[in-house]
């Protein structure tokens, strides 16, 4: 199975200790495609040694190729609402949200039926949101 984890990159790095962690999870269940958003030395600039289009080309085919989605979104950023929107109806798609006193969900996420967004307070809670997310995407493609 292939995973397509989206994190904030531009829209700030806050939460990328969060982003690997969670990837390490997302590790023991299938290949997530996308490793280098929770590299914890990855900087707002994003990775120096790809042009911008040979990022957004090589992570369409990423996308393209993988089996599901899982975006952590309480850090916003336009390329993850990009990711999802462009995905939504052709992949599962799992949106992780913390919730921050003052701040919430974009509407256009948190309204989405498109879209399992499900709230989590801490990793445990990960793991368990993700397995009960893989048994009821596989049901439903009995
Ligand atoms: O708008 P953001 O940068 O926060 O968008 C983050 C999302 O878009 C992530 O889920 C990534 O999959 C994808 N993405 C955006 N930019 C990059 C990137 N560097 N490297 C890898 N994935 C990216 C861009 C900057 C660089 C050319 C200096």
């Amino acid at each position: 199975m292939k995973i397509y984890f989206a994190g904030s990159i531009r829209g700030g790095r806050r939460d990328k200790k969060i982003y690997f962690e969670i990837i390490k999870i997302l590790n023991k269940y299938g290949k997530v495609l996308t490793e280098h958003v929770g590299d914890k030395k990855l900087n707002v600039m994003g990775e120096r040694r790809l042009s911008e289009r040979k990022i957004y080309k090589r992570d369409q085919k990423w996308l393209r190729e993988s089996d599901l989605i899982v975006a952590e979104v309480t850090q916003p950023s336009l390329g993850v609402g990009y990711e999802i929107g462009k995905f939504e109806d052709k992949k599962p798609v799992l949106c992780l949200y913390r919730e921050i006193k003052g701040k919430s969900l974009s509407a256009m996420i948190a309204g989405n039926p498109n879209v399992e967004v499900v709230k989590y307070r801490n990793l445990k809670e990960v793991k368990d949101i993700f397995k009960k997310f893989l048994d009821k995407i596989k049901n439903k493609s009995k």
